[in-house]
């Protein structure tokens, strides 16, 4: 063979090995492969991994109500920019999260100039004050919104969640929220986005939600499922019924906030903070790299209906689950380790016929 095209075929097998090391392009006949991120993390190390790895980007924080609207007549943009700024040089998706939820928002929203709650109308009016100027701002740039988070109760005998949105506007403030977002960017692919998604009882809530929704013609176009799991719970038949269930809905299906827990939810009596170091036990690794494989093979069986699946959280250096529920505990739910490295989770989401 002459030595030219023996550099070539060098050159071509060592670009598609470093192609197929990365999760969006081995995915890329599945769906967009995203993570949520701080505008702090596209200027550090991790920038690299997530635009190697990763094809879309949430902000973890930056575009909530409280974060990005702490005042009536103060926006902050810096941190949202520069998200999208970063997502947009490297050709990267954005999903906007999110619009409205009962947790982080202003304390302003709720209250009037003495400190009295606000009347329904007030709140009504700044709620769409509040969607129309974020989704306006980034039309175009963010291609969907998680426009309804978490309004569903999860006490079994109660349907929505007693927000202060629900208390102060009644149910109907959810339509209005997907109509105001829709009238902002009418080409924005529009999610009501939960956690608890495989709960029995809680899915045909969910399911509920969504019908009644697009029967009264309202824009919703998107059914978020977080998927903050561990590598116990949920198991695959219930994550598969639920994801049954959803496919009727016809709607885009994303996973929007997956990571898998070392730790069964919920508290932890075991746990005695500074007496037990809490290491990635090669028990938990092992269980971790089977449900990895386990949900993989299972979104990759929905691929007609499931478009996107979000890490929330680049890696174990950082994750939102280090802490809580139990404080001074640290957890291992990603798939890159503290030195950004992938772990043998990864191989496992990687290796598929
Ligand atoms: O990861 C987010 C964490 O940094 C915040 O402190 C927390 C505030 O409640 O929100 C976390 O993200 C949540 C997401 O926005 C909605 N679903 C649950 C996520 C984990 O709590």
């Amino acid at each position: 063979m002459r030595p030219g095209y023996f550099l070539l075929i060098v050159l071509l097998l060592s670009l598609q090995s470093g192609f197929s090391q990365s999760l969006s392009n081995r995915y890329s006949e599945f769906f967009t492969i995203g993570v949520a991120i701080t505008p702090r993390s596209t200027t550090t190390d991790e920038a690299k991994l997530i635009v190697s790895q990763f094809n879309s980007v949430t902000a973890e924080n930056a575009m909530k109500m409280g974060p990005v609207h702490p005042q009536e007549d103060q926006y902050n943009w810096a941190g949202p920019d520069s998200i999208v700024a970063f997502a947009q040089s490297s050709g990267m998706k954005v999903r906007g999260h999110t619009l409205v939820w009962h947790n982080q928002t202003p304390a302003w929203i709720f209250k009037d100039a003495n400190g009295q709650e606000v009347n329904k109308e007030i709140l009504l009016k700044r709620l769409k004050e509040h969607i129309t100027t974020v989704v306006t701002r980034y039309r175009g740039k963010i291609y969907a919104w998680d426009v309804v988070n978490e309004a569903i109760s999860d006490n079994p005998n109660e349907y929505l969640r007693n927000s202060n949105w629900l208390k102060i506007c009644g149910p109907e403030y959810i339509n209005l929220a997907f109509q105001w977002a829709h009238d902002a960017d009418p080409d924005a692919i529009l999610f009501y986005n939960d956690y608890n998604e495989t709960d029995p009882v809680k899915r045909e809530k969910i399911y509920r939600l969504i019908s009644e929704l697009k029967s009264q013609g309202v824009p919703v176009s998107g059914l978020g499922l977080q998927a903050h799991w561990n590598i116990y719970h949920p198991s695959a038949a219930q994550i598969d019924s639920a994801l049954q269930l959803y496919s009727k809905l016809n709607v885009n299906l994303q996973v929007t906030e997956l990571d898998l827990s070392v730790y069964p939810s919920g508290p932890d009596s075991t746990f005695k903070p500074g007496t037990i170091p809490a290491e990635f036990t090669p028990q938990q690794e092992q269980k971790q790299i089977e449900k990895y494989r386990e949900i993989f093979a299972i979104f990759r069986k929905y691929k007609k209906q499931i478009t996107s699946i979000t890490f929330w959280n680049i890696s174990d250096r950082r994750s939102w689950l280090d802490n809580f529920p139990v404080r001074g505990r640290k957890n291992y739910p990603l798939l890159f380790d503290k030195d950004l490295k992938p772990k043998r989770a990864f191989d496992a989401v990687m290796n598929f016929q």
